[in-house]
């Protein structure tokens, strides 16, 4: 394998399209990547990063192969569903890897709804968008890019916690991205989700994923798929944890992918003060939406 075009201990650097922050191989691919050309039966698995979309991606896997496991096995996440717009020279091109892929295809995506390459809703393909509770998907994020270098570092969590606020990373504000996903959710073929209800009752929400898929499932089935896709499960399958991924992209040693799967554990990072700070601040930034969390 070719290595990264970035020395030991740098990162890919970041540029803004349209006031989103994005790595700049994307960037640089940004028209190629709009004018990506979906087909009605491409199924898109959409989510803010760090908001369940592994886990999902694996649970529609199973859901589409009626619980087959061997056949979940059969490539890592990452080939199995291409990330349209991830662009990692010269190991990763998700959009060549979308575009090479024989249909039916599921592809997953982080971008915010007014960076969707238009004609997934002009082809009025499936997407099932996953939300989490803000306070998690910044835990999640923050450790996330400590370990993976296609991503800026994300410097201390007191840094780190204005950054996220104030929406400077990858992919946007975590505010805009899922209000403005939740908007078009009534106009668009979208069904939105939260990682919060995953874990709370996981069997209900893939019996969802499934009948939105189009997949009539036995109980059996579905409690096979609620079990392979049960977090420690997860964490010990090679193909859904992304030890697969050179290590010059993520370091699991830093912190791995599989890292706690739970809600709630932003209680152990956020301090008192900074809770105050941020409920403050999201109440301002949510007031214009109907859309709730579970913390
Ligand atoms: S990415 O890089 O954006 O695709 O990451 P993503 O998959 O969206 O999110 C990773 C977080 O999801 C947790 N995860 C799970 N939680 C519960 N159950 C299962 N099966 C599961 N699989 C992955 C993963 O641990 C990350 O969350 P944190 O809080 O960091 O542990």
């Amino acid at each position: 394998m070719e290595d990264l075009k970035y020395n030991e201990g740098e990162r890919l650097a970041a540029d803004y399209i349209e006031g989103i922050l994005l790595p700049t191989p994307t960037c640089d691919l940004w028209d190629q990547i709009w004018n990506f050309q979906a087909k009605p039966d491409d199924l898109l698995v959409s989510t803010y990063p760090k908001a369940g979309t592994t886990w999902t991606q694996e649970i529609v896997d199973l859901i589409q192969n009626e619980g087959n496991v061997d056949h979940s096995q059969r490539a890592p996440t990452h080939e199995r569903f291409p990330f349209i717009e991830l662009i990692i020279p010269p190991l990763i091109n998700g959009l060549e890897q979308a575009n090479n892929m024989p249909s039916p295809r599921t592809l997953k995506t982080h971008l915010p709804i007014q960076l969707l390459p238009p004609s997934f809703l002009e082809k009025n393909c499936k997407i099932i968008y996953v939300a989490r509770n803000a306070k998690d998907n910044m835990v999640s994020y923050y450790h996330f890019q400590r370990m993976n270098r296609t991503l800026p570092h994300p410097g201390t969590w007191e840094e780190y916690f204005e950054t996220f606020m104030t929406g400077k990373v990858c992919w946007g504000s975590w505010y805009d991205h899922v209000k403005g996903w939740w908007k078009a959710k009534d106009q668009h073929n979208i069904l939105y989700l939260f990682y919060e209800d995953m874990k709370k009752n996981p069997k209900h929400e893939i019996k969802k994923l499934a009948n939105f898929i189009g997949k009539d499932l036995d109980d059996k089935t579905l409690d096979k798929i609620v079990y392979h896709t049960a977090f420690d499960v997860m964490k010990k399958n090679p193909m859904a944890n992304y030890t697969s991924m050179p290590t010059e992209i993520m370091n699991h040693s830093v912190s791995p992918f599989m890292r706690k799967g739970t809600t709630g554990d932003w209680k152990n990072h956020f301090t008192v003060a900074q809770n105050e700070i941020f409920d403050e601040d999201y109440k301002k930034k949510m007031a214009d939406t109907n859309l709730t969390f579970q913390f």
